[in-house]
């Protein structure tokens, strides 16, 4: 799976024709799916794909999914991608006042995925240091967030949603989470604000 959808990207980006592989056509039914999905995100940044343009529809939207790119960043916005399972930063910190969190549920293996978060909390503990709840073979859960400063949340965001959550930040040491179950141990940054 991985390996096909590498070599379609590959082949986008290039310019080459799509091959007549199923897997190849599945996977470019798969981006315009997607590309439509963040078509109709509020934010109204994606692109409008009209009839005239459909045949070269997978060709335009296949870098929107290519995941190893990096977020990108727009002035007093930080990027970040939730994806299975890791959270990515376009920058790991900001100048104090209003921070804007652009965040994204991109899919490692598209449309295979599954729900994420943000979750921003203040504290001098390390991203790595929070307390914990475990299961009853001691694997590490989620969060315990009473008793944290939770400064605040994105919605559960399913797979291709997005939601810009607008902060007013102090200076200070922040740590940016989700606590869905079981995605801590993978789904944790630190944060500064100057
Ligand atoms: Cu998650």
């Amino acid at each position: 799976m991985k390996e096909g959808y590498s070599s379609v990207s590959h082949a986008l980006r290039f310019g080459q024709p799509l091959v007549a592989f199923p897997v190849g056509l599945v996977l470019a039914t798969m981006a315009v799916t997607f590309t439509a999905c963040t078509s109709s995100s509020p934010s109204g940044s994606g692109s409008v794909i009209t009839p005239a343009e459909s045949g070269t529809a997978a060709e335009t939207a296949a870098p929107s999914i290519v995941v190893s790119a990096s977020p990108t960043e727009a002035p007093g916005h930080i990027a970040v991608i939730v994806t299975d399972m890791a959270m990515r930063l376009s920058s790991s910190s900001a100048a104090g006042g209003t921070v804007t969190f652009d965040v994204k549920n991109v899919p490692s293996e598209p449309p295979y995925g599954t729900v994420h978060e943000l979750v921003v909390i203040r504290t001098d503990l390390d991203a790595a240091a929070l307390p914990t709840t475990k299961d009853d073979r001691g694997l590490v859960t989620g969060v315990i967030e009473d008793g944290l400063d939770i400064v605040g949340r994105t919605a559960h965001l399913a797979v291709g949603g997005s939601e810009s959550l607008a902060l007013n930040l102090e200076a200070g040491h922040y740590v940016l989470i989700c606590n869905l179950t079981g995605h801590y141990m993978y789904m944790r940054q630190n944060f500064e604000v100057r």
